[in-house]
């Protein structure tokens, strides 16, 4: 049984696609904890209901990133998780933090990696003329959106689309999408060679 800890900074809808699916699929997996930088995120109400432990390190009262990571990271731990999952967790993590976790850590990037890192990627793909814009899951590593790729799907930018518009076709695909790449993980399934994820097959059952 693999531990999970879905690290989350607001709405939480990913972090929801991940638990409906866990349960409804019966992945070999324990939610253990969703955890939040912000005390009002929306998603730790969801979390509660479905009786998943629920915990709150507020990133503006800490001094320095590092602190921040430390604290968070002593509070991830003692669920003791085999994979941290970033479901729209907004905060850059230090690098002694990132390593901690290498190879452990999985986050969804709302773009086609490499293409729009960082920050407001809807209107990165509106600004660039991109005609397919979409959606990356991704390990994560000390360079912000960098990681190996693990799964990726697309959706078309249409004419007349908006931030908003562009957001919401992609996000219908995050929720397909996230689910399915931890399901890989839990399964152990992926590996990482010189930067590039492998999927192996599905376990066939007995
Ligand atoms: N940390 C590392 N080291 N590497 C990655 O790949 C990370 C990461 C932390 C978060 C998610 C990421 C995204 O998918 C993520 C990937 C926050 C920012 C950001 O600029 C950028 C990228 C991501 C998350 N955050 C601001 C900061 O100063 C705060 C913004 C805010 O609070 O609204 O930390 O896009
Ligand atoms: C999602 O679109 C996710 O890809 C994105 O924020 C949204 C969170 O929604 N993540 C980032 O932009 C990370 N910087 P959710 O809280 O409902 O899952």
């Amino acid at each position: 049984m693999k531990n999970i800890v879905i690290l989350i900074s607001g709405r939480g809808s990913n972090m929801q696609a991940i638990v409906r699916a866990a349960k409804a699929e019966g992945w070999p997996c324990r939610i253990a904890a969703v955890i939040s930088n912000r005390a009002d995120a929306e998603g730790l109400a969801f979390a509660a209901q479905q009786g998943i432990a629920t915990e709150v390190v507020v990133s503006k009262d800490f001094p320095s990133r590092e602190a921040f990571d430390a604290q968070l990271q002593a509070t991830i731990d003692r669920f003791a998780p085999d994979l941290v999952v970033l479901a729209g967790f907004m905060r850059i993590l230090t690098p002694g933090f990132v390593e901690h976790y290498a190879g452990r850590m999985l986050n969804i990037h709302p773009s086609l990696l490499p293409s729009f890192p960082g920050l407001a990627t809807h209107r990165q793909a509106l600004a660039a003329g991109v005609k397919v814009h979409g959606v990356t899951v991704h390990f994560v590593t000390a360079e912000l959106d960098h990681g190996p790729i693990v799964a990726q799907a697309t959706v078309p930018v249409l004419p007349g689309d908006t931030e908003d518009t562009l957001a919401g076709r992609v996000l219908v695909e995050e929720h397909v999408l996230y689910p399915k790449a931890v399901r890989w993980y839990v399964e152990g399934r992926l590996s990482i060679d010189n930067g590039v994820v492998h999927i192996a097959d599905a376990a066939q059952p007995a």
